[in-house]
C-alpha cells in the first residue's frame, strides 16, 4: 500500500484541522441565489458573477439545457433557471448559448413545464403568475400539532424550504417590477404571457421534469388548496403568516443565519427583505451569504451545505488510523482532534420545542457548530473518531462530553429500530404521496436509512468497547435486526446519500459485522455474492447516479474508485479479503493511482432524494487508500 496517498491526504488538509473542498453538483442552487438576490435589489459582485457564468457556460448540455446536476439531462426547471439566472447577471439574450438554452425549454413549454419549486422562484421573480401555482399557503402550520401531516412532521430540509415559501406565497412577495423582467416574460414562454392559462398550468409539467408522479391524493389536496385560497379569512392568514415568520426567526437564530441548506437560506434573507427592509436581520442574513459560495476550477458555485467539513474530517480520521498511518500522521491527527472538539454541538437550539426541534446537546453536524443542525450518522462518525484518537493521546473531547453523543444517538433511534437523519422518524411514510416537487423523491418524511443506522450501531458498539457497561445493548441489537431486514432479495441494500447499492451494502455489512455478525452468517454471503456478481471483468466496481434514479445497479462506462473502494471494504468485511475477486480490485485499484498519489477525477458519487448528483470532494483521497490498506491487512489476518 502506498503511503503517497495518506500524504495527500495529510497535505491538503486545513490549518483549522478539517478537510475543506468543493460540495458542488446541483445545478439549481445557483440560480436560486441569484434570484434572491435580485429580489433584494442586489447583484453578485464581479468576480462571482463572472465565475458563476463561466460554470454554467461549463456544464450546459449538449442540448443546450441544464440538468438537475452537472452530470444529468436537462430539466425543464433547471434550464428556466438557469437561463433567468444568466439574464439577471448580464448575459444579452442574443448570445448564442441563451439561444440554444431557449430553443430547449420554449418546446417544453417553458416555465409552464417546470417542476414547481422553478415555479415558485419564477413568481417571486414576477415571471410567473401565483395563480398559476399549486398553492403553498402558510395556514397549515396553525393546525394541531398532533395531526400526522402538521408540517412539523416533514423531513426537516423540505419543512424548512416551504416556511419560507408559505410566508412568501401568502403574501404574493414579488421582486420590483423592472424593463430585464418585463423583457423575461416575453423571451421564456411559447405564447403571449397575457394569455397563458394560469390555473391550467397548476398541473402541468414537462415529461423531462415528473420524476415522481402526481397521485390522485396530491392532486386532490391540490383543488381543495385552491379552492381555500379563494375564500381564505385575512385574519387567519395574518395569523399564520406570523407564525411562519416567528419560526423563521427561530430557524436564523438557531443556525447564526447560515440556515439548514442553501434554499430555505436565501428564502429567509428575502422573508426579511419583504418584512423588515432594514432591519438587522437582512444584515446578519448577508453576512453570511458567502457561506455557500463556492470558486472551484470549474467557476464559481453555491455549495449543497455551508460545508462538508465534520463529515469529511471524521472519515479521514478514522480512514488514517485504520490504514496503520497514525505514526507518520500524528500532527495531521492531532490537528483533527482540535477540529472534532470546535465542532461539536454543546447545547440544544433555544426554545427547541416552540421551533419543532429535537435537541441538539452533544450532537455533530455534518459541517460545523454554528451550523446548529446535528445529524445522527455525523455524532456517530465524529464519535467513532474521537474514539480512534483517544488511545493515541490524541482525542480531545472530554469523556462525558462523548457521553453526551451517545445520549444524542440513542435518543434518535425510531421505533422500527433504526435511525433517521436529523430527527426521528416523525410522519408516518404515506406523506410521500403527497411530495408535490415533482424532481425530487423520499423528501417528505425523514424515516431510518440504512447508513445512519450502520454508522449509529458502530458508534455505540465502539462506546461499549471504550465503556464496558454502557446500557447501549438493546439499541445495537435493534439497530442490527434493522440492518438485516432492510436487506434486499439480491443480497444488497440501497443507498440513499452516496451512490447507490456499493455505498449501501458497504454501510450494511460494516454494521452487521461491528454488531457482532460472523462471515460465515447467511446475510454475509449473500451480501458478498451480490458484490462479486457486479464485479466487472477488470476487477473493478463502478455505479453511476443512474442506480439510484432507476433503483437498480446501474453500471457506468469505466470502473469507479470510489465504488471500488466500497466494494473491497464491503468484502473484507464479510471475510472476503483473501479472494480472487478481492486480489483482482486491489490491482485494478492500485493500477489506477497516478504518480502524484492521486486517482483520478471520476462521477459524482454523492445523491439525494435519488434524483440529484453531489460531489463529495474528499472521497478519492479518503476510500481507495483506506480500501488499499484494509484488504492487505484482512489478507494478511
Ligand atoms: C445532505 C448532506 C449530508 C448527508 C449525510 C450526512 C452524508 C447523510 O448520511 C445523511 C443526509 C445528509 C445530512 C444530507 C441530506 C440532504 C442534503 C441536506 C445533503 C445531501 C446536502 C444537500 C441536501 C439538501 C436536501 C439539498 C436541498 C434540496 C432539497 C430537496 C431541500
Amino acid at each position: 500500500m502506498s503511503p503517497r496517498a495518506h500524504e495527500v491526504l495529510a497535505r491538503t488538509q486545513e490549518a483549522d484541522g478539517s478537510w475543506k473542498g468543493d460540495y458542488g453538483g446541483p445545478l439549481f442552487l445557483t440560480p436560486v441565489y441569484v434570484a434572491g438576490l435580485y429580489v433584494m435589489g442586489q447583484a453578485p459582485e464581479a468576480r462571482t458573477r463572472d465565475g458563476m457564468i463561466a460554470h454554467l457556460r461549463a456544464h450546459q448540455n449538449a442540448d443546450g439545457g441544464w440538468g438537475l446536476d452537472v452530470e444529468s439531462p436537462s430539466l425543464v426547471f433547471t434550464t428556466v433557471l438557469n437561463y433567468v439566472a444568466q439574464r439577471l447577471m448580464g448575459v444579452d439574450a442574443t448570445d448564442p448559448e441563451l439561444v440554444r438554452a431557449r430553443a430547449w425549454f420554449l418546446p417544453r413549454g417553458g416555465p409552464l413545464g417546470s417542476g414547481s419549486w422553478g415555479k415558485f422562484i419564477l413568481a417571486l421573480l414576477g415571471l410567473y403568475d401565483y395563480d398559476g401555482l399549486t398553492p403553498v399557503p402558510p395556514e397549515p402550520w396553525l393546525l394541531p400539532r398532533a395531526l400526522p401531516f402538521h408540517p412539523s412532521r416533514l423531513w426537516c430540509h423540505c419543512r424548512m424550504v416551504y416556511l419560507p415559501m408559505g410566508w412568501l406565497y401568502g403574501r404574493r412577495a414579488r421582486a420590483v417590477e423592472t424593463p430585464l423582467l418585463a423583457a423575461l416574460r416575453r423571451e421564456l414562454y411559447p405564447q403571449p404571457y397575457a394569455s397563458v392559462d394560469w390555473k391550467g398550468a397548476r398541473s402541468q409539467v414537462a415529461a423531462s421534469d415528473a420524476y415522481t408522479h402526481r397521485s390522485v391524493g396530491l392532486r386532490a389536496v391540490n383543488r381543495v388548496l385552491g379552492l381555500y385560497e379563494r375564500v381564505h379569512s385575512k385574519w387567519l392568514r395574518a395569523r399564520a403568516l406570523k407564525e411562519c415568520l416567528a419560526l423563521i426567526r427561530g430557524e436564523d437564530e438557531a443556525t447564526h443565519f447560515i440556515c439548514i441548506g442553501p434554499i430555505n437560506k436565501v428564502l429567509n434573507a428575502v422573508v426579511w427583505h419583504l418584512a423588515r427592509p432594514d432591519g438587522p436581520e437582512v444584515r446578519a442574513h448577508r453576512e453570511r451569504l458567502p457561506d455557500y459560495l463556492q470558486h472551484s476550477p470549474d467557476g464559481v458555485k453555491i455549495n449543497g451545505y455551508n460545508s462538508s467539513q465534520l463529515w469529511d474530517t471524521a472519515f479521514a480520521v478514522q480512514a488514517l488510523v485504520g490504514s496503520g498511518q497514525a505514526a507518520g500522521a500524528r500532527d495531521t491527527l492531532e490537528r483533527a482532534g482540535r477540529f472534532l472538539e470546535a465542532e461539536q454541538v454543546l447545547e440544544d437550539s433555544p426554545h427547541p420545542s416552540r421551533n419543532h426541534r429535537h435537541p441538539s446537546r452533544g450532537g455533530w453536524p455534518f459541517s460545523t457548530r454554528a451550523h446548529g443542525w446535528p445529524i445522527s450518522d455525523c455524532t456517530a462518525e465524529g464519535l467513532k473518531a474521537c474514539l480512534v484518537l483517544e488511545p493515541l493521546g490524541l482525542n480531545r473531547v472530554p469523556r462525558e462530553r462523548l457521553a453526551q453523543a451517545v445520549e444524542f444517538i440513542l435518543s434518535l433511534q425510531n421505533r422500527d429500530g433504526g435511525w433517521s437523519t436529523y430527527e426521528q422518524q416523525r410522519g408516518p411514510r404515506w406523506l410521500e404521496r403527497f411530495n408535490p416537487s415533482d424532481v425530487f423523491s423520499g423528501i417528505m418524511v425523514d424515516a431510518s436509512y440504512v447508513e445512519c443506522t450502520s454508522a449509529c450501531v458502530q458508534a455505540l458498539v465502539a462506546w461499549r468497547r471504550a465503556q464496558p457497561g454502557a446500557p447501549v445493548g438493546r439499541a445495537i441489537a435493534r439497530g442490527v435486526d434493522f440492518l438485516c431486514r432492510t436487506q434486499r432479495p439480491d443480497g444488497g441494500w440501497e443507498g440513499s446519500w452516496g451512490v447507490c447499492f456499493s455505498y449501501g451494502t458497504w454501510f450494511a455489512v460494516t454494521g452487521l459485522v461491528a454488531g457482532g455478525m460472523k462471515p460465515g452468517d447467511a446475510v454475509l454471503r449473500r451480501a458478498a455474492a451480490f458484490l462479486m456478481a457486479h464485479q466487472r471483468e477488470d476487477g473493478s466496481w463502478s455505479e453511476t447516479i443512474q442506480s439510484c434514479r432507476e433503483r437498480r445497479w446501474v453500471d457506468g462506462t469505466t470502473g469507479h474508485a470510489v465504488t471500488t473502494s466500497w466494494a473491497l471494504m464491503s468484502l473484507v468485511a464479510t471475510g472476503d479479503a483473501d479472494s480472487e475477486v478481492t486480489r483482482r480490485g486491489v490491482a485494478w485499484l492500485r493500477a489506477r493511482q497516478g504518480a502524484d498519489g492521486r486517482w483520478p477525477p471520476e462521477p459524482l458519487a454523492g445523491v439525494f432524494s435519488r434524483t440529484c448528483a453531489i460531489h463529495y470532494d474528499t472521497y478519492l483521497r479518503i476510500f481507495p487508500p483506506w480500501a488499499l490498506a484494509l484488504t492487505q491487512r484482512g489478507s494478511a489476518a
